[in-house]
């Protein structure tokens, strides 16, 4: 049998190609309803492929072939069930069977078509690519150059290279009003700030993606000014945010300024329209933990390139280490809110023990010392999916990375955050199973959508770990839930997919004039209790799967940010 193997470029031709197709096909008797649900990049060869269909839809579905237009499959869609979250009811059309390579919609009486969706290998190519450049779009410090950037080049902005010492941030030796240097890393956000919490996790997931799926980080270019070199871009990508890291600690005393900001948020402007003075911000325990388990990951991660990264290792090694020994002196100092006169983001955390056993896993596989591990207990483990403020289950990750790790831990020690993983992991399972939607999500905060990504994180790790391949499903799962298998119908992803979202709330994209947003940024997406951004009632509907808004304005649901596009890229680069 011919087996076709879509790379990115010839399923975006083939898309463009038969654009005209599509439209004509969307203008159909069905324009007049709601539109089945599918992943608008598609579903890998021999994955399983559920599209989900309105309740005014019929039983029968069919999937056509969008060059030909000919009906290729047949099949009969599951009984109407109502998915709680967004309060809609709706049948689940499996085609797992069908794996013939192609670009084709689903249609079926009494519902509109879905959006177009490729059927192959290779077919997240080009979303893995994107989503990971988009990091060289948010680089700090440095200009943007056409080769790179194309369209959406731009100036050098915020050097960075005189910062004040913030009255919070003073201390003996660097007093208020002190300059230090502290340039380049990412912007966090829709903001032009750098926060050491958002960062580390961040970082984290990308260094996570380097270590476990080497020979794909390799394979894909990025094009990016290093891409020259012998590294992975990738690896060049992540170290521009890690270099800034290792500047935001005091090597005075090792701990670690938990941000670098202006003191407000500014407009919507360019990155080089923004003179507003930039100072770091208070030092934080869990700023201090959260750095010394990433630079411990990246000591670890980069020592095969030892000679093409000269001592880097090493340089984090020691910054973990005295990071790791300015947190035990100083365990209790919480950034709970900001200090008077700052308003930027607080990344605020009252519960940071969860901090304390990832630095701890971290430094033990880094070092082989158990030590590390003295003054953690069974209770400070949160079982929970990662986000920036709950990160047990990063260090749990690494560790589970490697069956060889076990022999780092006490045997019961070892199966006991094991086993709480598995057991976070079974019931994102079970939630997929039991999901009208055939979605694990069932909880929408401040970005959700990176819920569902790192929820994939749990789901890939606990394949890796038991290689059940159940798990690997509901990973796929939280992908197509993400790429447009959700009751908003978009894919949430700029730049992909028949109806991606656009107005993201992102400076550069409002303020740079040009309509399309960089490709490759995954929104926030749903908030339960979104608002207080738009007029509320631009919110239509109070379901909390259906509480997003595709609005500049809308920044509680549809901002971009570097901790949840570094879920998308683990989850992406692992379902490759
Ligand atoms: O991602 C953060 C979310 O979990 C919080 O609920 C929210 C409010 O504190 O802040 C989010 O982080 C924002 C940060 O504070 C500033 N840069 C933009 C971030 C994404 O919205």
């Amino acid at each position: 049998m011919l087996k076709k193997t879509f790379t990115a470029l010839t399923f975006a031709a083939l898309l463009a190609g038969c654009s005209g197709g599509v439209n004509n096909n969307q203008a159909a008797q069905n324009a007049d309803f709601e539109r089945i649900k599918a992943d608008q990049i598609g579903y890998q060869t021999n994955t399983a492929k559920i599209a989900v269909i309105p309740e005014t839809g019929s039983e029968d579905f069919e999937i056509v072939d969008l060059v030909s237009q000919k009906t290729v499959y047949s099949g009969k869609a599951s009984e109407i069930k109502e998915w709680e979250f967004s309060k809609t009811k709706v049948r689940q059309a499996d085609f797992s069977d069908f794996n013939q390579d192609g670009i084709y919609f689903l249609k079926c009486k009494g519902a509109g078509d879905s959006y177009p969706f490729a059927i192959g290998e290779g077919i997240y190519d080009d979303l893995a690519i994107k989503a990971m450049k988009s990091y060289y779009f948010a680089r700090c410090s440095q200009e943007i150059k056409p080769e790179y950037g194309g369209k959406y080049a731009r100036p050098a902005a915020h050097p960075d290279d005189k910062i004040k010492v913030h009255k919070s941030a003073a201390g003996p030796k660097r007093k208020e009003g002190d300059i230090i240097s502290s340039p380049g890393g990412w912007y966090d956000a829709g903001d032009y700030n750098k926060y050491i919490v958002n960062s580390s996790i961040s970082v984290w997931e990308i260094l996570n993606t380097i270590e476990l799926y080497p020979d794909y980080c390799k394979k894909l270019n990025l094009n990016i000014p290093e891409s020259k070199n012998a590294l992975p871009d990738i690896l060049d990508e992540v170290l521009v945010n890690l270099r800034w890291m290792l500047t935001m600690q005091d090597p005075d005393d090792g701990g670690v300024y938990h941000k670098l900001t202006a003191l407000g948020f500014n407009g919507m402007i360019m990155p080089h329209e923004d003179t507003d003075e930039r100072f770091v911000i208070k030092k934080s325990t869990t700023a201090a933990l959260d750095f010394a388990a990433v630079c411990a990951k990246a000591a670890r991660v980069i020592t095969k390139y030892e000679s093409e990264l000269p001592k880097l290792s090493d340089t984090l090694k020691k910054a973990a280490v005295s990071a790791w020994k300015w947190a035990q002196k100083n365990p209790e100092i919480l950034y709970d809110k900001n200090p008077e006169g700052v308003l930027t983001g607080q990344y605020d955390d009252r519960e940071i023990r969860d901090e304390f056993t990832w630095a701890a896993l971290e430094m033990v596989l880094l070092t082989g010392d158990k030590n590390y591990l003295k003054n953690i207990s069974e209770s400070d483990f949160a079982f929970k999916v990662p986000s920036w403020d709950s990160t047990s289950c990063l260090g749990i990750a690494s560790v589970l990375n490697n069956p060889k790790n076990a022999e780092k831990f006490d045997e019961s020690f070892y199966n006991f955050f094991k086993d709480g993983f598995i057991k976070l992991a079974d019931g994102i399972l079970k939630n997929y199973e039991n999901s009208a939607y055939a979605t694990p999500l069932t909880f929408f905060p401040w970005g959700s959508n990176s819920v569902a990504a790192n929820q994939g994180l749990i789901l890939v790790t606990a394949y890796n770990t038991t290689g059940n391949t159940k798990y690997l499903e509901a990973a796929q799962a939280d992908l197509h839930y993400i790429l447009g298998r959700n009751p908003l119908d978009y894919c949430f992803v700029t730049g992909f997919g028949g109806k991606p979202v656009k107005y993201v709330h992102d400076r550069r994209t409002v303020a740079d004039g040009i309509d399309a947003p960089v490709a490759g940024y995954l929104c926030g997406g749903p908030y339960a209790h979104a608002g207080g951004d738009v007029p509320d009632s631009l919110y239509t509907s109070t379901a909390p799967a259906m509480r997003y808004l595709d609005n500049h304005n809308s920044y509680t649901t549809n901002e971009i940010a570097i901790n949840w596009n570094s879920a998308l890229v683990f989850l992406v680069y692992a379902l490759h």
